[in-house]
């Protein structure tokens, strides 16, 4: 474990370079991967080729040589490894001995290869044919009165045919209970650019980033997340292009990078990236970019005008006399007591917002994940509209998607909201009346889980049960349903965890052949820059059992839903291009001449109504927000209270842990840590290597504990302590989310720290 003068963990070199070499390399060799998987990465992300099932960053029509980074190639190594969960392995192992396996051995036991069936006698799962399951599952599903208690999962990865298909079996059975992953991860952004910009995505497209003269970029982890984006970020930085990052943790990728196909690997050079970095306290950046505000108000006045854009303001928006007032009437105590940066600092990053003609704003998990992360999105939109800086070249926001069709999954139909989806048109089309009534998110539904009021979840893909709050709560709760059917690639603990019947049934992934009565299929994504692409996966299935994802959703409809001659499900099967044209006739305008779109060089972009400065907010402009509070933590200081940051390390993709060498951050060997500054530590009285319970400070009288974190000097603001997600999980209170959205509030967990 490196460690700075301080004794504080850290990484001496930059990202990319030899180190991600390192990192594929050993990745490789745990997943026993065989030379075909090197087809797989030289096709990734190429025109023609297959679309990384890694992170949802766009793919550019001009690709590099190898489009693909560290982690995208470990998702493809883990994707297409040799291992192999058979029913032999499951015959070996009880579920109740499972669940004391690490997530990492639990996904290391391979691919699943058989439909299996959990036999509760032997509490073990036992293979079983695919009519069987069918069968099964319908007859569970037909036999609950309510279909409210019933929920469809997806987890964002699954393609817009298999997306759209799911979407429609659950309107088909009767409700709107679609959550996704998405109610967990970007839920606050579709909800606060709606409200404040009339559309749920980002604005930006690729050619923004080769115009823009200053990014702002708050709390997302490029380095380790969306490693691609790097060499957007590095090339506009040639180009002298500004880039300001607020983040409580300086995380590698926003300080320098080393371009893994360039000369730089020869001659140790290395790209910057920020021009700032600012460590802002976790919760802090609606003060700060108050404090910004301020700064261009203040400015703006010492100048006599010029700097905001008032001609916009007075065309364009709604709300700006309000948000003004508190703007001039907060005071830099404030600001600087709830942000933890100093006003220098503050106003340094507002000069280059002022000198900046075009600016892009940039975020993550970092803004979503608080209770007032409506507000933190809601901040960097009323910045960027003080001049503008929307809806023209090189302007706009730019929120960084996770999973790699989250935000398509949404354009399909697979919301809970029903406001968003266009039910006359599918009544229209498949002729029944489509639920009107609101389904249950990701809360709601952990919530009727533990009421027992869900009595059946069927989840495309994910580990729900690990990704969601309160897992000591809802783990127990889970068995008392009456139906649970996971579809998966590989064991995960959430499998684990069984209603009265239930199944796991394994898939084709993304990579691999899908070969359907109409020959090899194509399957389509949607980026975090709303274009569309085609992926053709050539890999060998993993084995000849599994089926792909689009058969197992027409599989699970046909044996659950009336007869509708109009969804033919065997013809969809048969043939995703009709599933395509289903998705054009529901949704014209974006998906015109879908089938005929599917390999554009960079994919086609569906449209977005803010870039073209049409507003559809409830006033018809966009809105300036005055934030009630500049915490956006949802409580408030109290003395040993600490607010709690769940990290992803740079060997994980989410719930599935790839190993645990957090090479990024200096942090080695073990996941069981808890981050802390030294100043902290010695406030305390804890040393290095002392083992800590941390315990939520919720005020809500549930005991929730995790224990045995080594203590690791780590520099964060002070009163800010982290740890990894999934461990941690069952410290964060499922009341403990947005206000707005919903989406757990997992980067600033009220704890204590207990010795
Ligand atoms: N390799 C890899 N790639 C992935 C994933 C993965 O697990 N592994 N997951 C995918 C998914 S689903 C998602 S959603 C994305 C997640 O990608 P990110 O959005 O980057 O999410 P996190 O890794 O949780 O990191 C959030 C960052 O926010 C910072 N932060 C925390 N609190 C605050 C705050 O209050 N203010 C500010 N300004 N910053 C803060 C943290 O220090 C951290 O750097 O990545 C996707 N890509
Ligand atoms: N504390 C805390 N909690 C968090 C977060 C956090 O930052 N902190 N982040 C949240 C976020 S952003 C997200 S997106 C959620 C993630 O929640 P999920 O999306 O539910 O979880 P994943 O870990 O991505 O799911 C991994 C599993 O997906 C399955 N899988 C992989 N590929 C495929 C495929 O091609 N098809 C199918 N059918 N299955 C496949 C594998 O079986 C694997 O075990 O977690 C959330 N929870
Ligand atoms: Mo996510």
């Amino acid at each position: 474990m490196a460690k700075a003068k301080d004794g504080t963990a850290t990484y001496p070199g930059p990202v990319g370079g030899w180190g991600s070499l390192r990192g594929m390399a050993e990745t490789w060799a745990r997943e026993k991967d065989g030379p075909e998987v090197l087809s797989t990465l030289m096709r990734l992300n190429k025109p023609n080729g297959v679309m990384c099932a890694s992170c949802a960053w766009t793919k550019p029509a001009h690709p590099q040589l190898f489009e693909f980074c560290e982690n995208g190639a470990k998702a493809h190594l883990w994707e297409q490894t040799r291992l192999r969960a058979t029913p032999d392995f499951f015959a070996r192992h009880t579920l109740t001995e499972l669940k004391s396996w690490s997530d990492h051995d639990l996904e290391q036991a391979g691919r699943l290869t058989h439909p299996m069936r959990y036999h509760r006698a032997s509490d073990r799962y036992v293979e079983c044919s695919w009519d069987e399951a069918f069968e099964a599952i319908g007859r569970r599903l037909k036999a609950i009165h309510d279909p409210r208690s019933v929920v469809f999962y997806a987890s964002g990865r699954a393609s817009l045919e298999t997306s759209y298909a799911w979407a429609l079996m659950a309107r088909l059975y009767g409700n709107n209970n679609l959550p996704d992953s998405s109610n967990m991860c970007h839920e606050t952004t579709s909800v606060a650019l709606k409200a404040t910009i009339g559309v749920g995505v980002g604005t930006c497209l690729l050619e923004d980033f080769e115009h823009c003269d200053a990014i702002f970029f708050f709390g997302q982890n490029t380095g380790v997340n969306s490693p691609r984006f790097l060499h957007t970020l590095a090339h506009a930085r040639k180009r002298g292009c500004q880039i300001v990052t607020f983040n409580p943790i300086v995380e590698k990728g926003g300080v320098a990078f080393r371009n893994p196909q360039s000369i730089q690997m020869v001659t140790g050079g290395s790209m910057p990236i920020s021009t700032q970095y600012h460590q802002v306290k976790a919760g802090g950046d609606i003060a700060a970019i108050l404090g910004m505000c301020k700064h261009v108000f203040a400015e703006d006045e010492r100048r006599g005008g010029g700097i905001i854009d008032r001609a916009f303001i007075a065309g364009h928006t709604h709300g700006f006399d309000a948000f003004a007032e508190k703007v001039t009437t907060v005071t830099w105590e404030e600001i600087e007591a709830e942000s933890g940066l100093p006003r220098a600092a503050i106003v340094e990053a507002a000069e280059v917002y002022i000198a900046a003609e075009r600016s892009i704003g940039i975020w993550g998990m970092g803004l979503t994940q608080h209770v007032r992360g409506f507000e933190n999105i809601a901040s960097v939109v009323n910045l960027m509209l003080l001049k503008g800086n929307m809806g023209r070249l090189g302007a706009g926001v730019s929120p960084v998607r996770g999973h790699s069709n989250v935000q398509g999954q949404r354009t399909v139909g697979i919301a809970e909201n029903p406001a968003l989806v266009p039910l006359d048109r599918l009544a229209e089309l498949y002729g029944f009346d489509p639920p009107r009534e609101h389904g249950l998110g990701t809360v709601e539904t952990c919530r009727g889980v533990i009421a027992g009021t869900v009595k059946a979840f069927l989840g495309l893909g994910g580990n729900f049960l690990r990704a969601v709050p309160d897992q000591s709560l809802v783990e127990p709760a889970w068995e008392g349903m009456d139906l649970t059917v996971q579809v998966a690639t590989r064991l995960n603990r959430g499998q684990l965890f069984c209603g009265e019947d239930a199944f796991l049934l394994p898939c084709i992934a993304r990579s691999e052949s899908d070969v359907q009565a109409s020959g090899p299929q194509v399957v389509t994504m949607e980026d975090s820059l709303s274009c569309v692409h085609g992926s053709f996966g050539k890999a060998t299935p993993a084995s000849e059992h599994i089926r792909s994802e689009m058969a197992i959703v027409a599989g699970i409809a046909k044996a659950s839903l009336a007869p509708n001659p109009r969804v033919p499900w065997d013809e969809w099967v048969g043939d995703y291009g009709k599933v395509r044209d289903a998705i054009e006739a529901t949704y014209p305008a974006m998906f015109k001449d879908f089938n005929q779109r599917l390999f554009i060089p960079g994919g086609f972009f569906k449209g977005n109504a803010a870039r073209d400065r049409v507003w559809n907010t409830k006033s018809g402009k966009a809105e300036f927000t005055t934030p009630e509070t500049l915490n956006a933590t949802g409580f408030r200081d109290a003395p040993g209270r600490y607010r709690l940051l769940t990290l992803r390390s740079n060997d994980q993709f989410n719930t599935t842990i790839y190993g645990y060498s957090d090479r990024l951050r200096g942090i080695e060997g073990t996941r069981e840590v808890l981050l802390i500054n030294p100043e902290d530590m010695a406030r305390a009285g804890l040393s290095a290597g002392q083992k800590v319970a941390l315990v939520s400070d919720a005020e809500d009288q549930v005991e929730r504990v995790v224990e045995g974190l080594a203590v690791t000097p780590f520099r964060l603001p002070d009163d800010c302590v982290a740890g990894y997600y999934p461990e941690l999980n069952p410290l964060i209170p499922l009341a403990h989310h947005d206000h707005a959205s919903m989406t757990p509030a997992a980067k600033s967990v009220p704890v204590k720290i207990r010795a």
